[in-house]
């Protein structure tokens, strides 16, 4: 096959002063922070749907991205041209991973059969590629939302077969994902929600989502996948309301169907702002719960109320976001998988190397800051120093469980008032951050 990007070098670290639009100012591989490498910490992955499969095209017109590497047929020949495509761009870009949905790499057959036969004649030309690069498969995932069989969703169809179906697809996928030696499987709901209560049963829907993942577990020790299970959450799109909807409606259904212990989140930026929430505000609720598994790196407009899916740019989220995967002791089967698409204009193949380094930089510099705020313990110190009344004393025997309503009772009318409190100096922690950045 020839070169799919032809005027493209290998991207190369160039440093901060550099005016090489196609090199990394910031992110240097092989340079440690906090005794890792940068490329151990940021374990950066190309999302294979919006990279090679995403055309550009919207709701008011068609595809306008050049992939001069893709007939543009369903051909399975043309989805192996494809993986070597791919794999050429994750080889000049430098990253370590991709992910995909089975759908991405291969076509739909007329029967299940055919389509897992399509799924594996693509499987094996990607095995030879991650061989051939040694770019590891970050996570697998299924397709269950773009087929019109899941019209009314997957595991929480009102159709008992469409559920069936799921479930063989789902199966299949993750025996691939073992195949590819991946180290995680996301389970994003794409349209395991509803649109209307009318004609809904959401008891008997959430039921039938927790057997379909029990299911998936049990399949997960049967063919012996040791990778990850994740729930990516997002509140809406393409259902109005769906069941995965932000960090805490995910916890609150795992800790219910007693599945805490098998699976994670993949927390997603844009589906963090879309719930009504900071993208760091998600990262921070799965940490202190111990479920922050893996991130999906992108960016929404704050203008726009819909997954956008932009490359991230923003130097305070991808800063507070390496913050609290810092905290948490870093990624360790999870990473930044840029699920994230070029503009519509930006339709050249170039344009997908600028957007990828873009994010990459924009992260490595937020690892840097962020270690180094670590470094002078001032957010820490800070924090510390404003819980320090839970050290000793009343704090002290609250937490560890020696007192009642009875005994603070007690204790209160005989001091009488509380000590005073002291500023949270919320503005002055903002302008110290600043300075960092
Ligand atoms: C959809 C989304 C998905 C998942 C994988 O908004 O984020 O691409 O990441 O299914
Ligand atoms: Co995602």
């Amino acid at each position: 096959m020839k070169e799919a990007f032809p005027g493209v070098k290998k991207i190369e670290y160039e440093g901060p002063e550099s005016k090489n639009p196609l090199a990394f100012k910031h992110y240097n591989p092989d340079q440690l922070v906090e005794g890792k490498t940068m490329a151990e910490h940021l374990r950066f992955s190309v999302a294979y749907w919006h990279a090679f499969r995403n055309g550009g095209a919207d709701q008011f017109g068609g595809s306008t991205r050049l992939m001069p590497w893709d007939d543009g047929s369903e051909s399975v020949s043309n989805a192996q041209n494809r993986v070597r495509a791919a794999f050429e761009f994750f080889e000049k870009l430098g990253v370590g991973f991709y992910c995909f949905h089975d759908r991405d790499v291969a076509p739909e057959g007329a029967t299940l059969a055919e389509t897992n036969k399509n799924l594996d004649a693509v499987v094996k030309v990607l095995k030879e590629e991650q061989q051939r690069t040694d770019v590891k498969l970050l996570w697998g995932t299924a397709c269950l939302f773009a087929h019109p069989r899941y019209m009314h969703g997957a595991a929480t169809s009102c159709n008992a077969d469409v559920f069936a179906f799921a479930a063989a697809q789902v199966a299949k996928a993750i025996e691939v994902t073992k195949e590819l030696g991946g180290e995680g499987y996301v389970f994003w709901g794409g349209r395991e929600g509803y649109k209307s209560l009318l004609n809904t049963d959401m008891g008997r829907e959430l039921d039938h989502l927790a057997k379909f993942l029990h299911m998936a577990v049990d399949w997960k020790k049967q063919v012996g996948f040791t990778g990850q299970f994740y729930i990516e959450p997002k509140p809406k799109e393409p259902t109005k309301h769906q069941y995965d909807s932000d960090a805490a409606a995910c916890y609150a259904f795992l800790q219910k169907y007693n599945l805490v212990e098998h699976l994670k989140l993949n927390i997603e930026a844009n589906h963090a702002t879309l719930a009504g929430h900071n993208f760091v505000h998600e990262l921070e609720f799965a940490a202190a719960n111990g479920i922050l598994g893996s991130v999906d790196a992108n960016r929404g407009d704050l203008l726009l109320g819909w997954d956008t899916d932009q490359f991230p740019t923003d130097l305070y989220d991808c800063t507070f976001s390496m913050l609290t995967i810092l905290n948490m002791g870093g990624f360790t089967t999870g990473g930044l998988n840029f699920d994230a698409h070029v503009a519509r204009e930006s339709f050249e193949p170039v344009d997908l190397f600028h957007a990828h380094i873009g994010g990459m930089d924009t992260f490595a510099r937020g690892l840097k800051i962020a270690s180094a705020i670590r470094k002078d313990g001032i957010l820490s110190d800070f924090v510390a120093k404003r819980y320090a009344s839970w050290d000793k004393g009343i704090g002290a025997d609250i937490e560890s469980g020696k007192m009642s309503f009875k005994e603070l009772s007690e204790y209160m009318l005989k001091k009488g008032e509380s000590t005073p409190n002291e500023s949270g100096r919320i503005e002055m922690l903002e302008n110290i951050i600043n300075d960092y950045i």
